[in-house]
């Protein structure tokens, strides 16, 4: 597998070089996602499937010069506090940072790096609102609040789902998760736990659960995706993403991030938006012009937000 031909996510794509909290993933137990693209313009159709695998992949939905544009926005402005060598558009770690003492306030560094009109024009631009459109049924709204991640290596995300963070006042939530640039399987693309939204004590376990107020419990499991998907006979589903590729996924489903296991200092870029029916009630953790995040912290609460010399939080 060449980890840079990222646009085929097929069978054969999905091979070594994925690990998962350091155990290695390999097929049959890791496989492609389903591509839904032939569906794109069929509403019902497009709504049936995320009813049935709880996520929606759309390889390639975004343009690719606007993924170019976000992605050297935000490398640049990593440049700039000596974490990203140069030229910045490659990501690629320096070992070092001079973040803490080249910016005053960690979150007002993340608000102004996630609120690049480039980034915006990614994850709030009239594709993706109006694909979420023709899930919801009607008009979408995306969150204001983004969760921007770049992703040195030894990073990955643990297995959880979403609810427990996005749903307070609606539980018609989605979530996009947008590859800005190549990810491929070394460098810890999402992964998605295949069929657990519909696993019912896993359900049981994070209806109710708000992480902000319940603040003794986890969104995050205890197991490994391997052990979780080994105990379940179900698989992880990931792949090596282009930039632009869009995983819509609902807020029941598990998913993680695999480990950047790149042997070059290579950063993994995405960034995961929520959508909402227009009409539904707003949180305003998460909506308005200074929106406070799942903690009330704001943008300073985010692992984006820490020096990618820093380990990274787990919620
Ligand atoms: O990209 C990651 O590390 C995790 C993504 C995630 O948890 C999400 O999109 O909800």
């Amino acid at each position: 597998m060449s980890g840079d031909s990222v646009s085929d996510n097929s069978q054969s794509d999905v091979a070594d070089l994925a690990t998962s909290a350091g155990e290695q993933l390999r097929s049959p137990r890791l496989a492609p996602l389903k591509d839904s693209t032939t569906l794109r313009h069929e509403p019902k159709a497009l709504r049936a499937q995320l009813a049935h695998d709880g996520y929606l992949y759309l390889p390639r939905l975004l343009a690719e010069d606007d993924i170019v544009a976000a992605r050297r926005q935000v490398f640049s402005a990593l440049h700039e506090v000596d974490e990203i060598a140069a030229p910045p558009v490659d990501g690629i770690f320096t070992g070092r940072s001079r973040r803490d003492t080249s910016v005053a306030d960690r979150g007002k560094f993340w608000r102004s790096v996630s609120e690049s009109w480039a980034l915006r024009r990614v994850t709030h631009g009239a594709l993706l609102r109006d694909t979420m459109g023709t899930l919801f049924g009607e008009a979408a709204i995306a969150q204001d609040f983004l969760f921007l991640r770049p992703a040195g290596p030894g990073k990955n995300t643990p297995t959880h789902c979403d609810r427990p963070f996005f749903t307070r006042t609606t539980d018609s939530v989605l979530t996009a998760w947008i590859a800005l640039g190549q990810v491929p399987l070394r460098l810890g693309p999402l992964y998605i736990v295949e069929g657990s939204h519909q696993f019912d004590d896993i359900k049981a376990h994070y209806q109710g659960f708000d992480v902000a107020r319940h603040t003794h419990r986890k969104a995050a499991l205890d197991q490994t995706p391997l052990q979780l998907a080994t105990e379940r006979n179900t698989r992880i589903l990931s792949g090596n993403f282009a930039p632009g590729d869009v995983v819509i996924f609902n807020m029941f489903l598990l998913h993680g991030a695999l480990d950047n296991i790149s042997a070059n200092n290579e950063v993994r870029l995405s960034v995961d938006v929520r959508y909402q029916p227009a009409s539904a009630p707003r949180d305003p953790r998460y909506f308005g012009a200074n929106p406070t995040g799942t903690t009330g912290a704001g943008y300073g609460e985010l692992v984006g937000a820490r020096p990618l010399t820093e380990a990274w939080h787990t919620r």
